[in-house]
């Protein structure tokens, strides 16, 4: 009917995010403000990308090679400096850290007053721009702790269950941006006609189990022998099928609502893997366990992990319990 229509239709982000909060004494208005703003930042990547190879300055390279030794693309670079504009008028970010800036970024008219710390992601997989396929950003909030009067943030260097907030948000045939301030995880969708994230499912739970496996084969011979008899375990066994999309959000928003396991064990080159503790892997590691999931390195629950530095690796298994499980049962038994 009309009326159910209209109402879905003002079950806006910014009304959602005000209600959660009821809950949240003096940082609530803060934290609604801080989720508009990167509610505005998903906008302005997601605009960009829907004319990729229509504009310049989308698709390809910089030439530039990032901290992590990565080549640069030029998408990489917008979103990460979008975040930055949008939490530079705020007044709520002193300081904003990603995979794109080997120090945090402090913004001087925001400090000391504002209370907050932007960790994200700004383009996850971001070899998929110049195919077109889905990407997203990842996201993570978390108060500022004592005065970080060195500029070395080692206040950052705390467990992931010091999270506010995190997300992510997807840019596939939809736009879609999925966020949990530690009351359930709820799904919102872009319309572009209202320039709006619309509520589209509130209290998502990942099932217990799910059929897909998600992880890079092509690494097979260069993880420890634990991860290949999980593998060897998973095409002997009915009923199992392969997805990896290239994108970890992607991936994971499939994992959320389908169940199953994402993995990006260590390597011989790589012994903590490739995805980065703070921005990454505990953001979504805080999703999947308020969905229901769980998340671990193999050895510990990654939302308990603390890391040395900034840019810290570790290896990820997240998803459905059971399927976590399974993949733990191999590597016990090597221990
Ligand atoms: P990025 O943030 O630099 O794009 O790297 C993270 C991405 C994940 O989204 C994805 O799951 C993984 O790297 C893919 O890496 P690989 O090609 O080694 O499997
Ligand atoms: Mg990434």
């Amino acid at each position: 009917s009309t009326d159910k229509t209209l109402d879905r239709d003002c079950t806006t982000l910014s009304r959602h995010v005000l209600q959660q909060l009821q809950s949240f004494g003096p940082n609530a208005q803060d934290l609604s403000a801080l989720m508009n703003r990167i509610a505005l930042a998903g906008k302005l990547i997601a605009r960009r990308f829907s004319r990729a190879g229509l504009m310049e300055d989308v698709l390809g390279f910089t030439g530039e090679v990032n901290v992590q030794g990565e080549s640069v693309k030029k998408m990489d670079i917008y979103a990460n400096e979008v975040f930055i504009s949008v939490f530079k008028q705020s007044g709520l970010v002193c300081r904003l850290a990603s995979e794109e800036m080997e120090k945090p970024y402090y913004i001087p008219e925001n400090c000391p007053i504002g209370r907050y710390t932007l960790l994200y992601d700004p383009i996850d997989g971001s070899s998929n721009t110049d195919i077109n396929l889905s990407l997203g950003s990842i996201f993570s909030i978390r108060q500022q702790e004592g005065t970080d009067s060195d500029g070395e943030a080692k206040d950052l260097l705390t467990n992931g269950r010091k999270q506010l907030a995190a997300g992510y948000i997807i840019y596939g045939p939809s736009t879609m941006l999925v966020y949990s301030m530690g009351t359930g995880v709820h799904f919102f969708t872009l319309d572009p006609s209202l320039g709006e994230f619309i509520l589209t499912e509130e209290n998502v739970k990942i099932p217990e189990h799910g059929s897909v496996y998600s992880v890079n084969e092509g690494n097979f011979w260069q993880w420890d022998e634990s991860y290949r008899e999980y593998i060897r375990y998973v095409h002997r066994t009915e009923g199992y099928t392969a997805r990896y999309s290239g994108a970890m959000v992607s991936d994971i928003h499939r994992t959320l609502v389908q169940g199953g396991v994402f993995l990006y064990p260590g390597t011989l080159q790589k012994p903590e893997g490739k995805l980065r503790l703070l921005y990454e892997s505990a953001p979504l590691a805080f999703l999947i366990e308020q969905a229901g999931g769980r998340a671990t390195t193999g050895k510990m629950e990654i939302l308990d992990v603390v890391p040395k530095q900034l840019h810290q690796r570790t290896p990820l298994i997240i998803g459905s319990k059971q399927d976590v499980a399974k993949v733990e049962s191999f590597l016990k038994k090597e221990d």
